[in-house]
C-alpha cells in the first residue's frame, strides 16, 4: 500500500501543501450567513471573469486578472482589475471570502516552517492591494504528499465566511486530519476523515467543502483515484468526520475531476466530472439528491488532453447554481452554459500563459 506521487499534468497544476503550528485568531461577526459566489469579487452574486499569469512562471509575481462579469453593462464600462498578489511556484492561490462581505478576496498561501494565508481585500477603485491579514496556519514543505493542503478550506460553522483550513495526510493510516478554524468562534478543530484502508497505488485528492446536506455548513470532500483512474468520492462531517456520502464516480484517466458543488439547484452540492477525451467534451452531473447522473456536451475535448478546453467553476449567471463553463486557450475566451435559461454566453479575456482561477480540485 503506497501512495502515487502526485505528479504535474493537465489536470493538476500544483501540489499539496505544507503543517500546522499555531494560529492568529479573529472575532468573529455571525450575523451573516450569505454565503458569497465563487469567484465574485465584486459582490453582484456572478462569478467574475478571473485569470491568473502562467502557474510554470516559478518565481514571478502572480499576476491576477480579474474582469467583472458582465464586462460591459453599458459600453465602455467595462471593469479590469491586474494586480500582483503572491509568488508563483511558492504561494497557492485560494481566493475565497473570508472576510465575510459576500465578496471574493485575494488570498494566497504560503508553505513555511509556519504556513501562512494571506488575504487582501480586492482593490475595485485605481488603489493598490493592501493586505487586511496574514493567518500563520500549518506546517511548511517543498509540496509533497505529506504537507499541508490548502484546498481545505470552506465555511464548515455555516456562517457565511470561509474557514482557514489545511488537511494533513497520516501516511501510516492515509487518512486524513483536517485542522479547521471556525470564522465564527475563533476556535480551532482538528478533525479525522478518510477512506478505508486500501490496497494499490492510489492517489488522494482534497477538495474545498461542500455543502450535500443543504443545511448551510460544508462538509469535507475527498477522493480517490485507484490505480485504474477509477474515482471514490467521499463526503463527511466536518465536525465528527463521519462519512456522509460515498460515490464512485469517474475516472481520472479521462475525466478532470472538479470540486463538487450545487449544479442542479436544490442547495445541495453535486458531484460532477469533465470528460475531455470526448469531443465534445461531456460534463457528468451526479444530483445527490437522487443519485442519478445527467451528461451534458460542452467544450470541446481532445482524447490526448492536447487542446482541450479546461473546465472552470462558478456561477456566471447569478442564479445560484453552478453553470457548466469552460476556458479556451486557443482564443483566450470563457464559454458558459448558462443554468438559469440554458443559453451560452463568452467572454474573451486574458493571454498566453494564463490560467483560469477557478480551481477545479489540488492544483
Ligand atoms: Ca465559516
Ligand atoms: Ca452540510
Ligand atoms: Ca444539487
Ligand atoms: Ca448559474
Amino acid at each position: 500500500m503506497f501512495l502515487k506521487k502526485i505528479t504535474e499534468n493537465l489536470r493538476s497544476f500544483f501540489t499539496i501543501f505544507a503543517v500546522l503550528t499555531a494560529v492568529l485568531l479573529y472575532s468573529a461577526n455571525t450575523t451573516n450567513a450569505q454565503r458569497g459566489t465563487y469567484l465574485d469579487f465584486t459582490g453582484d452574486n456572478k462569478s467574475d471573469w478571473a485569470l491568473r499569469s502562467d502557474p510554470t512562471a516559478t518565481g514571478t509575481p502572480i499576476s491576477w486578472k480579474i474582469l467583472r462579469n458582465p464586462a460591459s453593462p453599458v459600453p465602455n464600462q467595462a471593469f479590469i482589475r491586474i494586480v500582483n498578489f503572491g509568488v508563483t511556484g511558492t504561494d497557492v492561490p485560494t481566493p475565497r471570502d473570508f472576510i465575510g462581505d459576500s465578496k471574493t478576496e485575494l488570498a494566497v498561501y504560503r508553505p513555511g516552517t509556519a504556513g501562512l494565508f494571506f488575504v487582501a481585500p480586492f482593490p475595485e477603485g485605481t488603489g493598490g492591494v493592501i493586505i487586511d491579514r496574514v493567518i500563520q496556519f500549518g506546517r511548511g514543505g517543498a509540496g509533497t504528499i505529506t504537507d499541508d493542503n490548502p484546498d481545505a478550506t470552506g465555511d464548515y460553522d455555516g456562517d457565511g465566511k470561509i474557514d482557514y483550513a489545511v488537511s494533513r495526510i497520516n501516511t501510516t493510516t492515509l487518512r486524513m486530519t483536517y485542522y479547521i478554524m471556525s470564522s465564527a468562534t475563533g476556535t480551532m478543530s482538528q478533525v479525522d476523515f478518510g477512506l478505508p484502508p486500501f490496497t494499490g497505488s492510489v492517489q488522494l485528492r482534497v477538495f474545498n467543502g461542500a455543502d450535500f446536506n443543504g443545511d448551510g455548513r460544508d462538509e469535507l470532500v475527498l477522493a480517490l483515484i485507484a490505480e485504474n483512474g477509477d474515482v471514490t468520492w467521499s463526503a463527511g462531517d466536518a465536525i465528527t468526520g463521519a462519512e456522509m456520502i460515498r460515490l464512485q464516480f469517474g475516472n481520472f484517466d479521462t475525466d478532470y475531476i472538479i470540486t463538487p458543488a450545487n449544479y442542479t439547484g436544490d442547495s445541495r452540492a453535486d458531484f460532477v466530472v469533465f470528460r475531455a477525451t470526448l469531443n465534445p467534451g461531456v460534463w457528468f452531473i451526479n444530483d445527490t439528491a437522487t443519485n442519478t447522473t445527467t451528461a451534458t456536451q460542452f467544450g470541446i475535448g481532445s482524447p490526448t488532453f492536447a487542446g482541450n478546453d479546461f473546465p472552470i467553476r462558478g456561477d456566471y449567471d447569478g442564479d445560484g447554481r453552478q453553470d457548466i463553463a469552460v476556458y479556451r486557450n486557443s482564443n483566450n475566451t470563457f464559454y458558459v452554459l448558462q443554468s438559469s435559461n440554458g443559453g451560452q454566453n463568452g467572454q474573451t479575456w486574458g493571454g498566453t500563459g494564463d490560467t483560469p482561477l477557478g480551481r477545479i480540485g489540488t492544483f
